[in-house]
């Protein structure tokens, strides 16, 4: 039922059903679109702020990217109603809205394109989709064949949802010159200061065809008539569409093609569909993508796919492996990075993205594009406080402004400038943005980045109360814990503990960058904070989540609900506050209580009612995001904590967990294809077995740069370090071997890990020699390497 074709370039599914929300995505410097196994779609593009072509048939919310995003038989979509004219008989590819069985049936989700390939009633209908690099645009190519013995007469209609465009004013109709339906709208605005904005935005929707259609129709009321949407009366009842138009109606893109197919035949037919700014923009379109051509006689459709597939193929990873789980492979070697480029190319559609997604975006992006991720850091940088607090979202865009989540003050942005950049430089080497020379945002003087991120530790150091802990405000790295801490008191454990972790991690750059002095610094309020974290907040079995206003500490034994949390767990291992006995008491704690099939919850039991002096956390559905989820960002965290304290065997366990597969079961359980890792699978496995397992479907999420690091870092142990790359893999019991191309600093590595029974520690070899300290040093870029790694057979 799923699978990866041959090439590994797709992932199919082979039922529209089974999986009914399986989804892909895509997207280019401009817009992301996400689109179902059934032909749903949600696609947005930036002016600057994330705006929509497509709508909902009702008045929608402006909101960021939502999770389990529920579709309903209106929701905007892709769609193709074939019509036999001689039996009158209607299907529609891929399967909405009509909702016709298919004989055969595929979803292929590829990396630069997504193909549907439909066969019913004798007829193979083929949807693809593609963008090109820039455009906010869709570039679909639509097939239908004859299947069947005899001569077949058939209408085609392509469905584009336009939707409910705005209150104020829509409109839409055909354009004979342009060949395109253009529906035009006003977006909804009620201050006129508002209006300089509004009249330079793309508020149009445009579906061009390549080849003239018989007939259209642009009203959806009209269109759909008493038939409704699995059955429009356009197309039941009449031999032609009415060629109509929408006057303050809700419009919707649709064309008619008749056709007769001898045996074997095949038609072949090209749309763009999208936002545009004026009719001017759209016949330029036209042109672009359709009537021009290249030197090679390619017009610009082909070339702009051929180009976005190359654009794509840029955001390639750092490893190719091949283990006894094919598998992982196909998830690490192509699906992986992918996730990682679009974050750190799209900054998740956001103008503000908030500064602990920023940075941790660009922490992914380091293996991908690492000149992306340093600019990344200097912008971030720049608008940090000259007292050395960062901001809950960095601006990206000139008229963009904090919004969502970024007004609710949060206090651990700063822990995340040492921990990320501690990976650009492993993977980089370039030491030299320690020096850059950056302003503050509320100062003209420059300061170094070693400066900056010093003035963030201090920062940290300060903001805690008299016991040494820090102070969480309304929220930490968990946003909706945002009732611990409003009236000035309450702090974060978790915070505290990550706070050492990264006083340490900086104390480690320090060290590499020359800085001795500060390093001892850090590294002793490090260990003074560690001191503090184990005198208030071990609990006997596992660390405690915080203290709140009231001085209520909470995520303990006694508490009914949220008993134990995920992160101070994990983060405890890397701060080094757990000791060898509490390691095993909170991950034993961690085994019983929060694991599941489907990866580690957030925390257990889940909340069921409000509790005030927490949050709105509790108040989310039980085993829903990060009340209680297998939410994947703090359960990539507690995985990199055990590989770095060598806990190898729980840690794949764990992170095995976070692909959908290889069980159909538990694929089905997910609902989701393993093309990405969603923010979470639901979780309250003990409460809600049913749900438990399920996908959010929300491919924006922080786990995947984490990933990357626990296999580049641990499980494989590939890692840079000052004086090269240094191998340590962690591979667990079950594998004999191993292999994988590690691409690095210019070079290229190809590197074979074998157990050997008998051997006493790891032994490496780079091209027959011994590398005595496992530290491959002078790799040359440009150069080859062969690298042996055998692996003593107990570990
Ligand atoms: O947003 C994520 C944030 O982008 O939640 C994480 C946080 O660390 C990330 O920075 C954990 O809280 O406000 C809400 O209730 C939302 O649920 C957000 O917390 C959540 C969204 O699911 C992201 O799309």
């Amino acid at each position: 039922m799923i699978r990866p074709s041959e090439d590994q370039e797709f992932y199919e599914l082979l039922s529209p059903t089974a999986l009914p929300k399986a989804s892909g995505f895509l997207w280019n410097e401009k817009m992301m679109i996400h689109v179902n196994c059934r032909g749903y779609v949600v696609a947005q593009f930036m002016q600057p702020e994330p705006a929509k072509y497509s709508h909902a048939p009702n008045l929608e919310a402006k909101t960021f990217m939502q999770p389990e995003q529920p579709y309903y038989a209106h929701h905007p979509g892709r769609f193709l109603y074939v019509k036999d004219e001689e039996s009158g008989e209607v299907f529609s590819a891929p399967y909405e809205p009509v909702r016709e069985q298919a004989d055969q049936y595929t979803f292929a989700i590829g990396k630069s394109s997504m193909v549907w390939r439909v066969e019913c009633k004798g007829i193979h209908v083929e949807m693809s989709l593609s963008l090109p690099r820039e455009d906010a645009l869709e570039l679909w190519r639509v097939k239908v064949k004859n299947l069947s013995g005899a001569p077949r007469k058939l209408s085609i209609y392509p469905y584009f949802t336009v939707g409910y465009m705005s209150w104020m004013n829509q409109s839409g109709q055909y354009h004979e010159d342009l060949q395109a339906i253009v529906c035009t709208s006003i977006t909804p605005y009620q201050k006129y200061q508002d209006y300089s904005k509004i009249k330079e935005f793309s508020d149009k929707t445009f579906l061009i065809a390549e080849r003239k259609p018989a007939a259209w129709e642009v009203n959806q009321e009209v269109f759909e008539g008493e038939g409704g949407i699995t059955m429009p009366s356009g197309i039941r009842d009449q031999e032609l569409l009415s060629k109509g138009d929408a006057r303050y109606e809700t419009p919707a893109a649709v064309l008619q093609y008749r056709i007769e197919l001898a045996p074997g035949e095949e038609e072949a037919y090209r749309f763009i569909f999208g936002p545009a700014r004026d009719e001017e923009q759209v016949a330029q379109i036209r042109s672009n993508y359709l009537l021009n051509t290249n030197a090679d006689g390619e017009d610009g459709f082909t070339a702009a796919e051929r180009e976005y597939d190359r654009y794509i193929r840029e955001g390639r990873g750092r490893i190719e492996i091949a283990t006894p789980d094919p598998d992982l492979d196909n998830f690490v070697n192509h699906w992986l990075p992918r996730q990682m480029y679009y974050h750190g190319q799209t900054n998740r559609l956001t103008t503000d993205p908030q500064t602990r997604n920023f940075l941790q975006d660009h922490m992914g992006m380091s293996y991908i594009k690492p000149q992306t991720a340093r600019e990344a850091f200097l912008i971030a940088l720049r608008q940090q406080n000259a007292n050395g607090a960062m901001p809950d979202g960095i601006i990206l865009h000139k008229d963009a402004e904090l919004k969502y989540i970024n007004q609710v003050p949060h206090t651990d942005h700063c822990v995340w400038l040492p921990i990320c950049l501690s990976t650009y430089l492993d993977e980089t080497n370039d030491y030299s943005i320690l020096e850059e020379k950056v302003p503050y945002a509320d100062s003209e003087e420059t300061e170094s980045v070693f400066e900056h991120i010093n003035k963030a530790m201090f920062w940290l150091m300060n903001d805690r109360d008299e016991r040494g802990l820090n102070y969480i405000n309304q929220g930490d790295w968990c946003d909706p814990m945002n009732m611990v801490g409003y009236k000035g008191k309450g702090v974060s454990g978790w915070l505290t503990i990550a706070t050492a972790y990264a006083f340490n991690v900086w104390a480690g750059i320090c060290e590499s960058s020359g800085h001795p002095d500060k390093a001892k610094e850090f590294r002793a309020d490090a260990q003074k904070t560690n001191e503090v974290v184990n005198q208030y907040l071990w609990d006997g079995e596992w660390y405690a989540r915080g203290i709140t206003d009231d001085n209520v500490k909470f995520g303990i034994s006694t508490d009914r609900e949220g008993r134990i949390f995920i992160n101070p767990q994990g983060w405890s291992m890397l701060s080094g506050a757990a000791d060898q006995e509490k390691q095993s008491k909170l991950m034993r704690a961690v085994t019983e209580q929060l694991e599941t099939p489907y990866g580690v919850e957030k925390l257990a039991p889940s909340f069921t009612s409000m509790r005030e002096d927490v949050g709105r956390v509790t108040q989310k559905h039980p085993g829903s995001a990060e009340n209680g989820a297998v939410y994947n960002h703090a359960a990539a965290f507690y995985i990199y904590a055990l590989y770095t304290v060598g806990e190898k065997e729980d840690a794949y366990r764990l992170l095995r967990k976070m692909i959908p597969g290889p069980e159909l079961e538990d694929i089905v359980q997910r609902g989701q294809l393993p093309v990405f890792i969603p923010n979470y699978y639901r979780g309250a496995y003990g409460q809600f077995p049913r749900t438990a397992g399920r996908s959010s479907h929300l491919f924006n999420t922080g786990t995947v740069p984490w990933v990357y690091r626990c296999l580049i870092d641990g499980l494989f142990g590939l890692q840079g370090c000052k004086e090269g790359l240094q191998i340590k893999p962690q591979l667990p019991a079950g594998w004999k071997e191993a292999s994988v191309k590690r691409d690095f600093r210019g070079a290229r590595l190809h590197i074979v890990m074998k157990k050997v029974p008998g051997l006493d520690a790891i032994e490496v070899y780079a091209d027959d020699v011994l590398v005595t300290d496992g530290i491959l040093k002078d790799l040359q870029p440009d150069n080859e390497y062969q690298v042996l790694v055998n692996i003593p057979d107990e570990i």
